[in-house]
């Protein structure tokens, strides 16, 4: 995706760039699938509101979230991919496995992103317990799935 001058002055017009032909790819950890779910569900479910067709959004599961960097290296190479969105949960746990994930899934993320040049969204939630973490994913703070593709889509109208 390579960024014109025409593009920039676009930005702040919204409505000018089309969502019905992009395509998205979304990864899913499946560690604390009860949260990745309902991230998931926000996520499509906005995608699908902003006028992305459902038959451009391509899933691909991985067992947790340190392996999102590399399920979404397999999508964000895929030519036809405009942008990826990673939905993870990692909850503090007592040992220093949650610091060691954390930091590999945002560097790897970042690397990703630069490396093709294209949007590959955090959609990771780092909470301190599964309440905190429900509370972020359809609950009283929202959802960070939403959050998620509503960047993607941002990032895409550059
Ligand atoms: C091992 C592990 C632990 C303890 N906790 C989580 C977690 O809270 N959230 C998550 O997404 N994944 C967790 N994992 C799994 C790791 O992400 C990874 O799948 C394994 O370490 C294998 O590489």
């Amino acid at each position: 995706m390579a960024t014109s001058l025409k593009s920039l002055s676009q930005y702040s017009d919204k409505n000018l760039v089309d969502m019905s032909t992009k395509k998205f790819g979304i990864v899913v950890s499946e560690w604390n699938d009860e949260i990745t779910e309902a991230l998931y569900k926000g996520a499509l479910e906005t995608l699908l509101k902003h006028g992305v067709k459902k038959y451009n959004i391509f899933r691909k599961n991985v067992p947790g979230s340190f392996e999102l960097s590399l399920g979404a290296q397999w999508l964000a190479q895929l030519d036809e991919i405009d942008a990826v969105i990673c939905l993870g949960c990692v909850i503090q746990g007592e040992t220093r496995h949650f610091d060691f994930i954390c930091d590999a899934v945002a560097h790897g993320i970042t690397n990703v992103s630069l490396k093709y040049n294209k949007p590959v969204i955090f959609g990771v939630l780092t909470p301190n317990n599964q309440q905190q973490a429900l509370d972020r994913a359809g609950g009283k703070h929202g959802n960070k799935g939403d959050e998620a593709a509503i960047t993607a889509i941002k990032m895409l109208g550059f």
